[in-house]
């Protein structure tokens, strides 16, 4: 990773965390409703892995903490946000908001409020570029306490016994909603778990983009050179409550300043000024640029966009031309 990848990635992840904490100032001022999942504290676990794979093109799919990995991905983040206003131009016109972003342009198969679910859809996805040839990989972004659900182990086991090209990554934030991982998970270091299926995995810092990257690079090597799935588990923070209805109230204030301060976004900022390659003040005035963009660009086009009409609000909820949809002819 060279010096301008670095600054750039500094200023994508700190475009994500804004965009983030703007989603909460909406969501505050009832612009944004429904469920609201936030990312601050884990970009580096979307960036550093995306790094070392194709976005856009690899076929990405994740849980309900979605919008960061969708806007990597290559979606605009206008429409997100208009999405999150439940507005027609919205990437999903409006009807799936912040749970359900969808951007199948850039290959990001969404967005999932089920707990579990992308496991075996990604193992799906893995199947049909396998089936098709090419040297795509899908790539499943989920949470720790994902890792308990049924479709974990059922996904691993055909994803291992059919080589597929899969990359899982765990975003391994200690929590799933209030409760911690050793109150839920009986083998607390996930990377274990995968050793059932052969899996290879390896157990790494998430809050640094750098050791990110590299443990992604090996991980999408092997599984872009058909040797089958890999598992990264990303030891990661979130910064806010779970959703927008958490109050946070069961993590100790010891541990929240312990993780504050290995902050991915500070982390590689220290270290680009440190090395001289940026100052302070380059620093401010990126973070001002990205704050005015955020609210003339992307704040400014979903407050501005319409509505769906009321008369079309089934309308594009389910495939209207699918055949299956329609009573089953083919
Ligand atoms: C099948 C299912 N069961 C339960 C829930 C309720 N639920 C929503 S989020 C969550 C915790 C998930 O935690 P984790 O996988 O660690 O992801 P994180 O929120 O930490 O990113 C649960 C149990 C759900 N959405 N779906
Ligand atoms: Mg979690």
């Amino acid at each position: 990773m060279n010096v301008a990848d670095k600054k750039r990635l500094l200023r994508e992840m700190l475009f994500a965390r804004r965009f983030e904490e703007r989603c909460y100032e909406a969501y505050v001022e009832r612009k944004i409703g429904g469920f609201l999942h936030l990312y601050p504290g884990q970009e580096a676990c979307a960036f550093g892995v995306m790094e070392a794979a194709r976005p856009g093109r690899d076929y990405v799919i994740t849980g309900y903490r979605d919008h960061v990995h969708a806007i990597r991905c290559g979606a605009d983040p206008k429409a997100i946000m208009a999405e999150l206003y439940g507005k027609e131009t919205g990437s999903s016109r409006g009807r799936g908001g912040s749970m359900h972003i969808f951007d199948v342009e850039h290959h990001f198969m969404g967005g999932y409020a089920l707990v579990g679910g992308p496991f075996p859809l990604a193992a799906g996805m893995a199947k049909a570029i396998k089936m098709k040839g090419d040297d795509d990989i899908a790539i499943c972004f989920l949470g720790d306490a994902a890792n308990n659900q049924g479709t974990f182990h059922e996904s691993l086991n055909m994803a291992a016994l059919w080589e597929l090209p899969v990359l899982y990554v765990c975003e391994n934030n200690l929590y799933g909603i209030g409760t911690r991982i050793d109150r839920s998970t009986a083998v607390v270091e996930q990377y274990k778990r995968v050793s059932a299926y052969g899996i290879p995995s390896d157990q790494i810092d998430g809050q640094d983009i750098e050791v990110v990257f590299k443990a992604a690079q090996k991980a999408v090597k092997h599984v872009r050179s058909g040797k089958g799935p890999y598992f990264l588990e990303l030891l990661t923070y979130r910064y806010r409550g779970h959703s927008m209805s958490d109050s946070n109230a069961y993590r100790s204030k010891d541990e929240e300043k312990m993780w504050s301060k290995r902050d991915p976004i500070i982390m590689l900022r220290d270290r680009l000024i440190e090395a001289g390659e940026i100052t302070k003040d380059d620093y401010k005035a990126m973070d001002t640029e990205i704050l005015d963009q955020i609210e003339d660009d992307i704040i400014a086009y979903a407050e501005s966009s319409p509505e769906p009409k009321v008369e079309e609000l089934e309308k594009y909820v389910l495939a209207e031309n699918d055949p299956w949809v329609r009573g089953g002819k083919n």
